[in-house]
């Protein structure tokens, strides 16, 4: 068992000073409770926390790591960028290098505007996809999480799906009434508002693989029954890639699914651990984005250009031969070993994962989940929480909510999969 006093100090200390001690609701362990373990640094696969415990880390700063902690290519290009200056608030060379490097893995789109973070990158989506459309209302599933802007803070995902909160207070009903949730992976429900409300539906957004209630897949044919209803009913199909982009395939869910969306929400791996955010779209949509059109939108860090310099360093190594593959295969073996070692000790478990990011429900009942419904009824929570602690006791870093992803990185050796499944395999055992 380790020890963690200092830990526990910082959090006392925090408490007093930061709501719930943590600058993001889901950091403070309240879906699985406990202390939070406070971090001190990360190196390759591992995180170590201030009283010196060290875990293999499957958060991976909640995804943007893709090859693992300060990877010394992007430390470096970071330093140098540094050097440099910190930022001009006047446009940069690398931001058209990201620019066009992003872009070129996402063929469908044409152009983009970097912003700090996700939660801006959907919030401004949402308002081209009005701007263009002269529509008002949005199409959002529920148990999807694009940030926390107000418009979209209905039925999410992430920390308000793991604080059991029903939406957030603050949100106003004015503001929420053109946001229209329904269940994902569900058709026909949308067919159906899309007859109810004819010519008012400005966007569908959703997260092609849903990864902030857990890990839920799309069933076959609903993303591509999703944009052939937005087509035919002239709105725009807006895909939150934040978590799959870089990650779910090099270019995102709509690649590897060969999709066309409209507008596209970028987050996370792009920036390389360094706040960076971009939301991109077809040439005549982005042209509406000021100063070429009137939907205005704005940021002094936007394009920063250590974030710039730490997204540039992380995508190209990633984009190197093979390298995605690598981190795939890995993640495939993760998830493969977690399916062998519940099977021997029956306990229900629904793992998933594409490219390399991928998710498990511990079950209450062998039942599907599906969407945001079948998760909560079908995930056991408490058993998540114990097999949690005893993961994180043995040195390996969980999301701490059974409704979140997790992420492998290209630092994540064959062996810290094969000592992760074995420690699986004991956790397992323990709760059999
Ligand atoms: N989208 C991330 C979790 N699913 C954000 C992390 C956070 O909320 O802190």
């Amino acid at each position: 068992m380790h020890h963690f006093r200092k830990s526990e100090q910082l959090f006392e200390k925090s408490c007093k000073l930061i709501p719930g001690g943590v600058n993001s609701p889901v950091r403070a362990f309240r879906g699985v409770g406990g202390t939070p373990r406070f971090m001190a640094r990360g190196d390759g696969a591992y995180l170590t926390d201030v009283d010196g415990n060290r875990y293999v880390d499957y958060v991976l700063s909640w995804g943007p790591l893709a090859l693992g902690h300060a990877h010394p290519k992007v430390v470096e290009a970071v330093c140098s960028a540094a050097r440099e200056g910190f930022g001009f608030g006047a446009p940069t060379e690398r931001e058209a290098k990201l620019a066009e490097l992003v872009l070129q893995q996402f063929p469908a789109m044409d152009m983009l505007r970097f912003v700090s973070s996700g939660t801006e990158a959907a919030m401004s989506a949402i308002r081209l996809a009005r701007a263009y459309t002269k529509r008002q209302k949005v199409i959002k599933f529920a148990g999807h999480y694009h940030g926390h802007a107000d418009m979209l803070l209905a039925q999410a995902g992430s920390g308000v799906a793991t604080l059991a909160l029903p939406d957030s207070a603050g949100v106003s009903d004015a503001v929420i009434a053109d946001t229209i949730v329904l269940p994902f992976n569900d058709v026909d429900a949308v067919r159906q508002v899309f007859e109810t409300h004819p010519g008012q539906i400005a966007c569908i957004i959703t997260e092609p693989v849903a990864g902030n209630m857990g890990f839920v897949p799309p069933k076959d044919g609903f993303l591509h029954a999703l944009q052939s209803l937005c087509q035919t009913h002239g709105a725009l199909f807006v895909l939150d890639e934040v978590m799959t982009g870089f990650r779910v395939g090099r270019g995102g869910a709509q690649t590897r699914w060969n999709l066309n969306p409209d507008i596209t929400v970028l987050g996370k791996v792009i920036g390389g651990g360094l706040p960076a955010a971009a939301y991109a779209g077809k040439r005549h949509i982005m042209e509406k984005v000021a100063p070429l059109g009137p939907m205005y939108q704005a940021g002094t860090l936007s394009g920063n250009p250590l974030a710039m310099a730490a997204g540039l360093a992380t995508l190209e190594v990633l984009l190197e031969p093979g390298v995605f593959e690598t981190i795939e295969t890995r993640t495939t073996q993760l998830v493969h070993g977690l399916h062998e070692v519940a099977r021997l000790h029956k306990v229900p478990l629904q793992a998933t994962s594409l490219g390399s990011m991928f998710g498990f429900y511990i079950l209450n009942e062998n039942q599907p989940v599906t969407d945001f419904a079948t998760a909560k009824k079908y995930v056991d929570t408490k058993a998540y929480a114990k097999f949690f602690h005893n993961m994180l006791n043995a040195g390996f870093y969980l999301a701490p909510s059974a409704f979140e992803a997790g992420f492998v990185s290209l630092a994540h050796s064959d062996h810290d999969i094969a000592k992760t499944i074995a420690q699986a395999d004991k956790a397992f055992a323990h709760a059999a």
